[in-house]
């Protein structure tokens, strides 16, 4: 709808200039809509002090909430890194998209880094079809959909420039002694022998302030995929100190401290976006990955009122916070309980930099809802799958969540519009429900080379 209001709005824009005959003015050659996708990873659901979080202190993440809008029932593209980031990046869910897991579920000797399947020439992400449309595009953090030498890796999938991880176990490790950028190594020289030094988050903000100093002209969309607060635990001793009084294990502090490094690097972000006199000009999207790795139940509680936790196709292992941001264009201090999901991800960026989309995504544009425009009430399925538990898949369709454990399970089924904790299994009350849910089961996906549902053992 919105391309059509564009391109209404460009048609009369034409004619009227082609009547008046009026030259190419600087205000037509200004640059495009920016965009900022940061996605952090394991951060969970309740961890943000907007959804709900009483002990880990994210006052810029609240600022941002209160300028810009909460979006309540956003889901990650799955409950582990790679695939949801695969889905991401595509615009495919995980019945379609190529990664579909951390790791292959057969053995593939052929790759660098084996079992770690890398995006192929024919996945097409959002990067490559902005650059294809004139921006700018920059990556800093976690990739994990291609390592060096593959296909996937991130200048070829449409990164002018990237720094950071290609390698997810890598990734876990927060005082590397060299990360990559673009096709070269980037040695950490204070972090040699294992001395930890360096924190690499500094190092992914130092890329980031830099991308932008660089780009505040241009058109840009960069994608920050941080690897905060993921495992390994440790924060920098200055942000470990905020929570020094509390009494907290190790760990805890550390995770109350990596939360809050990301928290002060989103203050940085809309300060800059602000100095440089782009902020109306830029949509920064801000979520997690997949659910909260441990759920900190009585301290933190990590994933809400919601059941599970990472690697749990459940609410709590794929619901994420998500908040949209764009000062004059986005409402502020809005709670909206729109559901979508990562593959509405492509569609929607493409909307807003009027970027033609892949023709073979999962998901829909969410413009509108971002708006703050009412969305026709949803009634379309979206869909999980995950391979490391065996054969798990999730369906949404409306108020429902249909969840089948292993490849054998029965339907679950929970009324989220009573139930968002899913403890009550209603499928026996609702066997129409059910059989539709079933029904589009039968057609959700495709076979997958590296993750065939036959050699699944349950
Ligand atoms: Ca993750």
């Amino acid at each position: 709808m919105y391309r059509l209001i564009l391109y209404s709005l460009f048609v009369s824009i034409f004619i009227s200039c082609k009547e008046q005959r009026a030259p190419i003015t600087e205000t037509e050659a200004k640059p495009k809509t920016n965009v900022i996708f940061l996605m952090v990873d394991d951060l969970g659901y309740g961890d943000l002090g907007s959804f709900g979080q009483e002990e880990i202190k994210t006052p810029a993440l609240d600022q941002l909430a209160k300028e810009g809008t909460r979006f309540t029932q956003v889901y990650a593209g799955s409950p582990v890194c790679a695939p949801s980031r695969s889905v991401l990046m595509t615009g495919q869910h995980t019945g379609h998209t190529k990664v579909r897991g951390n790791f292959a579920a057969i053995e593939v000797p052929e790759l660098p880094i084996a079992g770690r399947i890398p995006l192929a020439a024919e996945d097409t992400t959002i990067a490559e079809l902005l650059k294809a449309n004139g921006y700018v595009t920059g990556m800093f953090g976690k990739w994990g959909l291609g390592e060096a030498t593959t296909s996937g890796e991130p200048n070829l999938k449409g990164f002018d420039e990237w720094f950071g991880f290609n390698n997810q176990r890598r990734a876990h490790n927060h005082y590397p002694d060299y990360v990559w950028h673009n096709q070269d190594t980037f040695k950490i020289e204070a972090n040699a022998d294992h001395v930890e030094s360096k924190h690499v988050h500094e190092l992914f903000s130092e890329f980031t302030f830099k991308f932008l100093e660089a780009n505040k002209d241009t058109s840009f969309f960069m994608y920050l995929p941080y690897t905060l607060p993921h495992d390994d635990f440790k924060a920098t001793e200055a942000f470990k100190a905020l929570y020094a009084d509390k009494g907290w294990s190790e760990q805890e502090l550390n995770y109350a401290g990596m939360v809050s490094m990301i928290d002060a690097d989103v203050q940085k972000l809309m300060d800059k976006l602000e100095e440089y006199g782009i902020a109306d000009r830029t949509m920064l999207f801000f979520c997690s990955d997949n659910g909260a790795a441990n759920r900190y139940d009585d301290i933190f509680n990590s994933s809400g009122a919601l059941k599970g936790r990472k690697r749990d196709v459940y609410e709590g292992g794929i619901r994420t916070p998500m908040i949209v941001w764009m000062p004059g264009t986005v409402p502020a201090g809005k709670i909206n309980n729109y559901p979508w999901y990562f593959p509405d991800v492509l569609p929607t960026i493409c909307d807003v930099t009027n970027t033609e989309p892949t023709k073979n995504t999962d998901g829909i544009s969410v413009l509108p809802a971002i708006l703050g425009k009412e969305m026709p009430e949803s009634d379309r399925f979206m869909y999980w799958e995950f391979h490391e538990n065996g054969y798990d898949r999730a369906v949404r369709w409306k108020n429902w969540k249909g969840v089948i454990i292993g490849k054998d399970g029965a339907l679950e089924l929970y009324d989220l519009s009573k139930d968002e904790a899913e403890e009550n299994n209603v499928a026996a009350e609702n066997p129409e429900v059910v059989k539709t849910i079933m029904e589009y089961l039968k057609t959700a996906r495709s076979p997958s080379i590296y993750w065939p549902v036959e050699a699944q053992s349950n």
